[in-house]
């Protein structure tokens, strides 16, 4: 077993070496290679996504990324590292639990977005002439089927009860009505499963009030990635939600969070959005749902136990919190 390792910028650079380190006290055999992205990578090297990180994560077919502090303003020849190294592997769904943990967020929730990862109005496709700015919203037919299977399949195996299927077709009929439409169609194969629809507004409003009565959510890229930040609110915040973006024998495990630099370099960002990320990567990726749970109920004794770092209230380093889940495994 092979994991690339890509720490990217801010505290990337800080929780991703202490999971790695708690991982490899389970998998003492596993292999790992350290590879460069961001924006410190773009300053240093002209790129975000170095060729060599890109040859990396696909001889690895599992990767472990932090954060990346893109710029909000044009930068010639820059473009997002995260964003490209998703549609470069084909990792075509961004799977992102909401869950409840000890002492963090609601009780009583178990919510999974499923994000279509690699196209929609995310993917940046700009241009402008300086008085009419135009960003490419395209929705193709294959990516949406890919990414409903996905979703319905998991639903499915994890023996969920609901899929609700996010769109905004009453204002975007072609864009949108087509990525229901491709839901709709898979949906008819997954009998077991119940089936509805909800406009994103809607979504965001239901969300907001009542988290715990979603179950999967299936959505286009940049309503998931807006909607998977609100449902994170309720389970603790960004320091706790994990994500993983999944392709045909390839994986990128990637914490929910960006760079947070306003407690970059203090040690003391929460590294449960990586370890969680990381048990993501052990049951759908590696296929070692055993040791996925062992490290989801050591995160979930540590927390309990009280050790917190300092975004849920604690004191507890990256490093401690890290030892400590080392201790409980
Ligand atoms: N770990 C996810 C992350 O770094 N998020 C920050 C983010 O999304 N930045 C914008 C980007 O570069 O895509």
């Amino acid at each position: 077993m092979k994991l690339c390792v890509i720490a990217g910028d801010g505290i990337g650079q800080e929780v991703v070496p202490q999971a790695v380190r708690v991982l490899q006290s389970m998998l003492p055999a596993l292999q790992t290679v350290t590879a460069d992205a961001g924006w410190a990578t773009f300053q240093q090297q002209g790129t975000a996504l170095p060729a060599a990180t890109l040859a990396a994560a696909r001889d690895c077919g599992a990767v472990l990324f932090g954060a990346v502090s893109s710029p909000a303003r044009a930068v010639a020849g820059y473009r997002s590292p995260i964003v490209q190294l998703r549609r470069q592997l084909g990792c075509h769904a961004n799977l992102r639990p909401t869950l409840s943990l000890p002492g963090c967020g609601l009780p009583g929730l178990d919510v999974l977005i499923v994000r279509e990862n690699t196209e929609d109005l995310y993917v940046g496709e700009e241009h402008s002439d300086g008085d009419t700015a135009t960003a490419v919203k395209r929705i193709t037919r294959a990516a949406s089927l890919r990414v409903a299977e996905s979703a319905f399949a998991l639903a499915a195996a994890a023996g969920r009860r609901r899929v609700t299927i996010v769109h905004k077709a009453n204002i975007l009929p072609l864009t949108d009505g087509l990525f229901r439409d491709c839901a709709r169609e898979v949906a008819t194969r997954y009998p077991q499963l119940q089936v509805d629809e909800m406009l994103v507004d809607t979504a965001a409003l239901k969300l907001a009030q009542a988290p715990q009565a979603f179950d999967v959510l299936l959505a286009p890229n940049l309503y998931g990635d807006i909607l998977s930040d609100l449902a994170a609110a309720f389970g603790g915040g960004l320091g706790v939600a994990a994500s993983l973006n999944l392709g045909q024998g390839v994986a990128i495990a990637e914490p929910v969070h960006g760079s947070a630099p306003d407690i970059a370099g203090q040690g003391v960002a929460n590294p449960v959005a990586s370890l969680l990320s990381l048990a993501m990567l052990l049951r759908h990726h590696w296929q070692l749902p055993a040791f996925a749970t062992q490290l989801e109920l050591a995160v979930q004794h540590v927390l309990a136990a009280g050790t917190r770092t300092p975004d849920l209230g604690g004191s507890a380093s990256t490093a401690a919190f890290c030892d400590a889940v080392m201790a409980a495994l």
